[in-house]
């Protein structure tokens, strides 16, 4: 497909490639697109309106939420339900699941959707790049019903979509329909995605690792031994750097074009991890697999684990496949931490 392809176009050939489809993903892609510009719109000029800091509401997780999470769970809960485009929305910030009625026709829509309205909130007060992050899969329950908990803990190998936009110097909306990944990038001046990225492919190997390491006391021996194993390599003479902004969407991109490592273990702090199964890790493990990258718990596929909680959290190694590989030979020689 041409470089400066725009989304839209992009998905309405996409969409004749899929035989006998109804046009209904096409339609829940569209609406995300758009929310995602009413929300770019609103991230960019956070510095200039008085919007920024705790809108003085806690969510499920016991974390406070900023002002433009509200925002961003609303505008994408609002665009999807007045389009009456899925049957059922969980959010990071919601604590149940959204049943999607407003008349038959709702209920008769094929699919669900998972978000993380706005990932990595703390890092909106410094300007810094924050993103959302969406899963798609086709209900369960059959149509003309209520949709329930079973349609939305589905093992992420089930995922029909997943992507993220990262509101970064450039607004980028990257996202796989499980045939490869393509990355566009907005140009603001006319509200148009262009595609930029096509077909991106995950490094098989790189020299960044990104971890929060002040955590390193707390972290389990499989993952010290690794990090050991990378300052070993580097007094060897290799070439490693750390890079760490704290914005998952943000390091997973940058890591996806550069090449690297990004781990979130369980430690003594966050004992099952801190980073979210549905709406964070199942997304960006399917993006990481279809750029030719590999996520793991560190002993298992992430894709393959079956959810059994909406806001059930996983630790978390994504990356390149040969750096998530190592990662994993260090954490299975302590098959104890497997068992968090
Ligand atoms: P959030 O959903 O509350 O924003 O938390 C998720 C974020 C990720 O984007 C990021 O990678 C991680 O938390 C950073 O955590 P920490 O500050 O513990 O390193
Ligand atoms: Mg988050």
């Amino acid at each position: 497909m041409k470089k400066n392809t725009t989304l839209g176009e992009f998905i309405i050939n996409k969409q004749i490639e899929f035989q006998g489809s109804s046009g209904e993903l096409s339609r829940l892609l569209n609406a995300i697109r758009l929310a995602a510009k009413v929300v770019n719109y609103e991230v960019n000029k956070a510095g200039l309106v008085n919007i920024l800091g705790a809108a003085g509401e806690t969510n499920i997780q016991g974390e406070q939420q900023q002002k433009l999470d509200v925002y961003a769970n609303e505008k994408f809960k609002q665009t999807l339900i007045n389009r009456e485009i899925v049957c059922g929305i969980a959010s990071e910030e919601e604590d149940e699941f959204i049943v999607i009625e407003g008349g038959n026709k709702a209920n008769d829509n094929k699919y669900i959707l998972l978000m993380d309205p706005l990932d990595g909130s703390s890092n909106i007060d410094v300007n810094v790049s924050v993103g959302t992050i969406f899963s798609v899969y086709e209900r369960i329950t059959p149509k003309g019903q209520p949709v329930t908990i079973e349609d939305f803990l589905q093992p992420g190998n089930k995922q029909v979509a997943a992507g993220y936009i990262v509101y970064g110097t450039s607004t980028m909306l990257v996202y796989t329909t499980g045939k490869g990944v393509n990355g566009f990038t907005l140009n603001p001046a006319i509200g148009t995605y262009y595609l930029s990225h096509p077909k991106m492919q995950h490094p098989k190997m790189g020299k960044i690792y990104s971890i929060n390491e002040a955590n390193y006391v707390h972290f389990p021996q499989g993952v010290k031994d690794y990090l050991k194993f990378i300052q070993k390599e580097v007094e060897d003479g290799k070439n490693y750097t750390s890079r760490y902004i704290g914005s998952l969407v943000s390091d997973f991109h940058r890591n996806m074009i550069k090449g690297g490592i990004y781990i979130y273990p369980t430690s003594s702090k966050n004992p099952k991890g801190k980073l979210r199964l549905l709406y964070e890790c199942n997304p960006i493990a399917f993006l990481a697999e279809q750029s030719g990258g590999k996520a793991t718990d560190g002993y298992q596929r992430i894709l393959d684990i079956k959810p059994t909680e909406l806001h059930q959290r996983v630790p978390f190694f994504c990356g390149s496949t040969e750096m998530v590989d190592k990662a994993m030979e260090f954490m299975q020689k302590h098959p104890e931490d497997s068992n968090y």
